[in-house]
């Protein structure tokens, strides 16, 4: 019996092959495929000796390093499910999803061990921390320490292809997050596909500047470069200086919009400082044309633009060796299904016309955990799963994301639920009710606006209402700007006309 996930990622690996460079201040780290395997196993015999289960969750909300890659590899190998959480998140974020997954384990900063112990201990989950790791001499949090004595030797758990292998969160329309469970087959089928697609190989040298905690950065990055025997340069997140020292040290990036409109804005950026790139691939959020064209125009090379979910992984795919069209997410992945439907009836509509695409392969999730009927909903009877995203298919054949049917912002890549923001807002004091818009923002595409109305005979205050609402919600969802109403728009049937409040205040993050 075999562990499809771990044995597929690793079975073929040169364990002489280097897996990652880790630049540090002081001194470079490096990791060969041996050392893969040799602190994935560290790291499952502490699970497994902590009492984790095959099936069991474990719950991770670390800051970025190559032990934290480690651990998403050990959990697969103990057989139980990764469930990776935004560095971002509060608290009281935090709390949720615990008692939402209720995980056997939950490793967190050591920075925040004493934020969370309380609230641990009351949802009886176990605590350990992980660092970022300095050297033999100085303790980065427990899983570390326990890693150092445990044995490089154990025995991979075996998992079927339909058992889980992940749960990632991904925000709720009614506020409340869902768990989109991933199973093995789901995560294996797309690293497989999107190596032959976008012919990564061994040579290659991925340049990892994204978070590790979303499926473009774990899953997308992590699982091809492991797939093909490849290797990353390891950054902490994306800096300008940081990416522009390693690019000649490597052959490909994947990166949000942000990620491009940021180079772009360094003149050091240009066509002799990617001379040896293969590929850069952009994902998360729409990639504005401009930004591909002017992208050509300053180094040569075309931006290879994908389209994908947290629930789907990925979907769509621009041509590695056609043409790759600005403005279009390209073609449906070999053994994906797409189609095009008429929100209403749900009947497939011609080319070239606008409805909501839905999505069919062995890359769609196997539901939201414990939603049943949230998983019913979202799917339809042949199994199709309704992404919420408009599109249209041109007549070449290329998809075009043109919006969305769900009241969702993407701001840098990260996508914030309107819903989740208005309860907040709601219940500060001398708030009335609140509508929360996405702008336009000049570096992370849409920024977050909160509008609000204040209960008769009270005054709203802007930097109240952002300091109050601070410990409550992750950063990156805060309002960047809060404007004051005397009433909403409505529509006569009382709904609140987002696009007018969308059109009036486009230009508020932008001058
Ligand atoms: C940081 N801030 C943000 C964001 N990031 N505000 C809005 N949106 C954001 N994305 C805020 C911080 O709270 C802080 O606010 C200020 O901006 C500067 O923060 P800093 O940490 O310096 O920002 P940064 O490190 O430069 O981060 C920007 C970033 C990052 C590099 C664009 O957000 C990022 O790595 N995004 C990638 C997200 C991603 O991986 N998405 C994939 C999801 P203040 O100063 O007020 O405190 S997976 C997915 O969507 C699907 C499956 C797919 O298709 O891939
Ligand atoms: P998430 O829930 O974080 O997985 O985000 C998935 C959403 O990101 C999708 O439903 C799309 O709305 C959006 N998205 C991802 N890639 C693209 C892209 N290339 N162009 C436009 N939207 C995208």
């Amino acid at each position: 019996m075999t562990n499809v996930l771990f044995d597929s990622l690793l079975g073929k690996a040169d364990p002489a092959a280097q897996f990652a460079h880790i630049p540090g201040e002081d001194n470079d780290r490096y990791y060969t495929y041996q050392d893969v395997m040799d602190v994935s196993a560290r790291f499952a015999n502490v699970l497994t000796n902590m009492g984790v289960q095959p099936g069991d969750r474990v719950a991770v909300q670390v800051p970025k390093s190559i032990e934290a890659l480690m651990l998403y590899l050990a959990t697969v190998r103990a057989g139980a499910v990764f469930l990776p959480l935004n560095t971002a998140y509060t608290a009281s974020e935090i709390s949720y999803f615990l008692e939402n997954a209720s995980p056997t384990v939950f490793v967190c900063d050591p920075n925040r061990a004493e934020e969370y112990t309380s609230l641990a201990q009351d949802l009886d989950v176990r605590l350990e921390t992980m660092g970022v790791w300095q050297n033999e001499e100085t303790s980065a949090g427990t899983m570390l320490d326990a890693g150092l004595k445990a044995s490089t030797t154990f025995e991979t758990v075996a998992r079927e292809g339909s058992d889980l292998g992940a749960i990632l969160y991904t925000s709720g329309t009614t506020g409340r997050s869902k768990g989109a469970m991933l199973t093995h087959d789901n995560l294996l089928s797309n690293a497989e596909t999107l190596v032959d697609y976008w012919k990564f190989t061994k040579d290659d040298v991925l340049l990892h500047a994204l978070p590790i905690f979303h499926t473009h950065g774990l899953f997308v990055a992590t699982n091809i470069v492991l797939m093909a025997g490849a290797s990353i340069i390891m950054l902490p997140g994306f800096n300008a200086d940081d990416v522009i020292h390693h690019l000649p040290k490597s052959t490909s990036m994947m990166g949000v919009p942000t990620f491009y409109t940021r180079l772009l804005g360094d003149t050091r950026f240009d066509k002799e400082l990617v001379r040896h790139m293969r590929l850069f691939v952009s994902g998360s959020a729409p990639l504005l044309a401009e930004t591909h064209i002017e992208f050509e125009e300053r180094t040569g090379h075309r931006i290879l633009e994908r389209y994908g979910m947290t629930e789907t992984n990925m979907n769509t795919s621009n041509p590695y060796d056609g043409e790759r069209k600005a403005g279009t997410v390209g073609f449906p992945l070999p053994g994906v299904e797409v189609r095009i439907v008429d929100p209403a009836s749900g009947e497939e509509i011609p080319d070239g016309e606008i409805g909501i695409l839905e999505v069919r392969g062995p890359n769609v999730f196997a539901g939201y955990w414990q939603m049943p009927d949230k998983t019913r909903e979202e799917f339809r009877d042949d199994g199709f799963f309704i992404t919420g995203d408009m599109a249209s298919v041109g007549k070449d054949g290329y998809i075009q994301i043109v919006g969305r049917s769900k009241d969702l912002i993407i701001s840098g890549g990260y996508n914030i639920y309107p819903k989740e923001i208005e309860l907040l807002l709601d219940e500060q004091p001398g708030v009335l009710e609140s509508a929360v818009i996405g702008v336009p923002h000049p570096d992370f595409g849409e920024g977050v606006v909160g509008i609000l109305v204040a209960k008769p005979g009270n005054t709203i205050n802007e930097e109240t209402v952002l300091s109050s609402i601070r410990d409550d919600i992750a950063r990156f969802k805060q309002p960047k700007r809060i404007i004051v109403m005397d009433e909403l728009p409505r529509n006569t049937m009382g709904k609140v006309q987002k696009n007018q409040l969308r059109e009036t205040y486009k230009d508020l993050l932008t001058t």
